[in-house]
């Protein structure tokens, strides 16, 4: 290849050099560094809050890491080399059941491990060349910062946002810890993969349901600005439906049970009852005789996924309970029954079964020989012959006064009958829980609440606060379920902040999504005193620009932190809305088409990468592969073509910054001026919409470019050549940091190219030369339009129809035909001429 050839060929590109050189210069110029941590003035356009999900310490960085972070890592550069000031901020998610784990398996204290793995990942990070701003440096096990998860706790329990009740809980056997729902994947622990169980236990939680409806109103703030597929989980997750609640009376009962039916158009069609049999409402209804039957039922219920108990094609089980509900409005008695397709914690935990129009009561209807009414004329075929449910609109019938309504006006008309009889009203249900809170580990917050045999629970007064971790958590085995922190007597006993008998703490720890949910605020002043975050560090660079992460934190994380946000603004203490104004999610980095794992043995390390091709060569080869949020399969990259492309660039630099200057070779200039100056433009397009693989790929056509402007003509030392390797060693910088100042100093320029700004466009190098395009109505020319030479003919004839002498001459009639020759003639063919 000519370009081994140059004076300079025998100097070969080192991907290891100059780390510590560069490493050291940008501590000490501190060029990371926002130039105040904690503004006093609001947040404006030149700000930029850069973040990218913070990691939790298991071991050294792993490829994912990698990925995230030179995602966000060249985010926050490109916005820096822009003029901007950013903060690209870091800390650690450092509680959690891995820590736990590993503690005991190694009897340390999970402290011990915990911390060596912040620090071996803190120098990764500085070797990989992220641009972190270590002043914001903090970690969630910091009882600095827990301090204020029980602050928070107590703020959200104060409005009754935080509540204890007894609940069927997920449970882990293998991790002995409840599980929240978005932990449980198909039934089985996302971590350890053990089926799940339930078990009833007494449990913290947040009330995130009060604001299910806010939650999803409030996305209109995130349209196109968070990938469509998330918004559309979240919105799954919420599941809203619109119904109504009706109140059935149970005869020999006193109270009336209320169900929750998105149909309330079909309560003539209702012919049985069902509740829930893992409820308590089931225990209560159940009547003597059939308790046993009853009994015998719910002790065989295995623990299904919430999916499976829904799913319609499996065979309906359940018991009659030998008691009656009275439909509100007909009369009608209706058999209770218990079966586990209702879900107890889903609307109000009871049904009244329509089986001729929901397919899960038919086929319950079927095996309990139970009747089928058609009360909904759909013209289908009726579902007592077929077995399969009519859903669909049409004409009401054996419904009394509904009889010929359609379905939507029959629903309202039912709702407005239920209300003026007062039996029920219209309603609104989500499919969203309650945060559940509680976990029973050790390796977490402390819950802040003292439990007194005469006060009840009494939370731990906030100058008291951090209820601080016994330390001695490795010796801690729970048996049998209990929490670790059980165990830890003396730390238990405290006296009640309310009566000063003894009393005792909860032993349970948070949710450690609680930490995650809100430490983005604490960035701007991590060692703030008087509260969980400074607020005028808060207004000054909160919300987050720029967030990074995985998309399996859709319904988990990302709803924690919009929720928490919507709480912490209605106490005022912010002033938005929204934690993150724009997502980036990135894809996976996988081997041979699969995950990376252990068992597979395709697992690809980080640090031999590193220690092979060099840091920029892996950055560079994780934006290079595709857009952000597709995955990377390594076995089809090529980090050794990545370091050839550096060491490309590494010698054009060389050779230009070798060369003397030469007088300006004015022709040849113009041309290759105007190459630069697309390709600069293209890449700064391709940057803004983080299209990073285009940026590169961009980057590298003008390697090409400039290398045969140096190896043919004008030659190394003009004037055009000068510029245009100036402007792509300063682009450079963004991906390949560490080959940039290399270059940068190779070009004769003083360190750091970091301060040298991205390079400016010179619009009047863009202009394209113009053809004059005709444009006839019935074949006479009515106007001439300027248009480039390459467009499209959709885009001509769009163009060519705005004229105003067309439309004139058109004179409101339709196009009946258009003939479009790109660039040069339209020709419109009027509908009625
Ligand atoms: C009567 C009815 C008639 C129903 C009909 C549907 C069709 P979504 O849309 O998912 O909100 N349901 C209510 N609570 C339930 C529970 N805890 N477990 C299982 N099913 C439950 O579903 C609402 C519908 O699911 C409700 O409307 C109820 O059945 C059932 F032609 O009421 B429907
Ligand atoms: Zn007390």
């Amino acid at each position: 290849m000519a370009d081994e050839q140059g004076p300079t060929a025998r100097e070969t590109y080192d991907p290891h050099a100059g780390i510590d050189k560069w490493l050291r210069l940008w501590r000490e110029e501190r060029l990371f560094e926002a130039e105040e941590l904690t503004p006093t003035s609001p947040k404006d356009e030149q700000r930029t809050l850069v973040v990218s999900m913070f990691p939790y310490p298991s071991g050294d960085l792993h490829m994912g890491h990698a990925e995230v972070y030179s995602i966000s890592d060249t985010m926050a550069r490109f916005a820096r080399m822009r003029g901007h000031k950013v903060l690209n901020p870091i800390a650690w998610d450092s509680f959690g059941l891995p820590a736990e784990n590993a503690a005991r398996k190694r009897n340390l204290d999970p402290r011990d491990w915990t911390y060596t793995n912040i620090d071996i990942q803190a120098e990764s990070f500085e070797r990989l060349g992220i641009s972190f701003d270590w002043r914001t440096r903090f970690h969630t096990s910091d009882p600095e910062y827990y301090r204020w998860n029980q602050w928070l706790f107590l703020k959200l329990f104060e409005r009754g946002l935080a509540y204890r009740k007894e609940a069927p809980v997920n449970w882990c056997p293998n991790d002995e810890t409840v599980l929240a729902n978005e932990q449980v994947i198909q039934g089985k622990c996302e971590r350890c993969g053990t089926d799940v169980v339930k078990r009833n236990l007494t449990q913290w939680f947040f009330r995130t349901t009060a604001y299910a409806q806010r939650l999803l109103d409030d996305m209109e703030q995130l349209h196109g600005r968070w990938p469509d597929e998330i918004l559309s989980m979240q919105r799954n997750w919420i599941g809203r439906s619109a119904g109504a609640h009706i109140d059935f009376q149970i005869e020999g009962r006193h109270e009336r049970v209320r169900v929750f039916s998105t149909r309330p158009d079909t309560l003539y069609g209702a012919t049985f009852f069902v509740v829930a049999a893992d409820s308590t409402l089931a225990d209560e209804l159940c009547d003597a005789e059939h308790r046993a039957a009853f009994d015998e039922y719910r002790a065989g219920l295995t623990s299904k996924a919430e999916m499976e108990r829904l799913a319609i094609d499996r065979p309906m089980t359940g018991v009659f309970l030998g008691r009656y509900a009275v439909n509100p409005i007909s009369g009608e008695k209706l058999p209770v029954y218990a079966s586990d397709y209702v879900l107890a914690d889903y609307g109000t935990g009871a049904v009244m079964a329509v089986p001729a129009h929901d397919q899960r009561d038919l086929n319950f209807a079927r095996a309990y020989d139970l009747p089928v009414r058609t009360v909904v004329d759909t013209g289908g075929p009726d579902p007592a012959d077929t077995g399969i449910a009519t859903v669909g609109d049409g004409v009401l019938m054996n419904s009394g006064p509904l009889n010929g309504l359609r379905k939507e006006e029959a629903i309202a008309a039912a709702i407005v009958e239920l209300e003026q009889r007062n039996v029920g009203q219209g309603a609104v249900t989500y499919r969203l829980r309650d945060w559940l809170l509680s976990r029973q580990r050790y390796w977490g917050t402390p819950i802040p609440i003292v439990y007194c045999d005469s006060c009840g629970a009494v939370p731990v007064p906030e100058d008291q606060l951090p209820v601080k971790l016994p330390e001695i958590g490795y010796t801690l085995r729970p048996e049998g379920g209990k929490s670790p922190l059980q165990t830890a007597t003396e730390w238990v006993k405290v006296d009640c902040p309310s009566c000063g008998r003894q009393a005792r703490r909860d032993t349970d720890t948070m949710d450690t999504f609680v930490d995650s949910s809100w430490y983005f605020l604490r960035y701007p002043n991590p060692n703030y005193e008087e509260g969980p975050f400074d607020p005028a560090g808060v207004a000054a660079w909160l919300p987050v620009d720029e967030y990074v992460g995985g998309k399996e934190h859709a319904t988990g994380h990302l709803m924690y932190a919009r929720f928490l946000t919507k709480v912490l603004h209605d106490i005022g203490l912010i002033s938005f809305t929204e934690p993150f104004t724009r997502l980036t999610n990135q894809g996976q980095v996988i081997m041979n088409g699969k995950a990376m794992s252990k068992s597979l043995g395709n697992l690809v390390n980080l640090q031999e990468q590193i220690a092979q091709h060099g840091p920029d060569a892996v950055r560079v080869t994780m934006l290079f592969a595709s857009p952000p949020e597709d995955d990377i399969d390594w076995a089809d990259v090529s980090p050794a073509g990545s370091v050839k492309w550096l060491a490309r660039v590494w010698r054009l630099a060389g050779d230009v910054g070798n060369a003397s200057p030469v007088p300006a070779d004015v022709a040849t200039d113009v041309e290759l001026r105007k190459v630069v100056h697309r390709l600069i433009d293209e890449t700064t397009q391709a940057m803004e919409t983080k299209r990073f693989n285009v940026g590169i790929a961009r980057l590298m056509q003008l390697t090409n470019t400039l290398r045969l402007a140096v190896d043919r003509r004008p030659g190394p030392g003009d004037a055009a050549v000068q510029e245009g390797t100036v402007a792509l060693i300063r682009m450079l910088s963004c991906v390949a940091p560490f080959t940039a100042e290399e270059c940068w100093v190779r070009l004769g320029q003083a360190p750091s190219v970091l301060k040298a700004g991205w390079p400016h466009v010179d619009p009047a190098l863009l202009v394209e030369e113009q053809v004059t395009c005709v444009v006839q109505v019935a074949g006479k020319v009515r106007d001439r339009i300027e248009v480039s030479p390459d467009i499209s003919e959709d885009e001509l004839q769009r163009l060519a129809l705005q004229s105003e002498r067309v439309q004139a001459a058109l004179g409101g009639a339709g196009v009946a035909k258009v003939v479009v020759r790109a660039p040069k003639l339209v020709n419109f063919v009027p509908a009625r001429s």
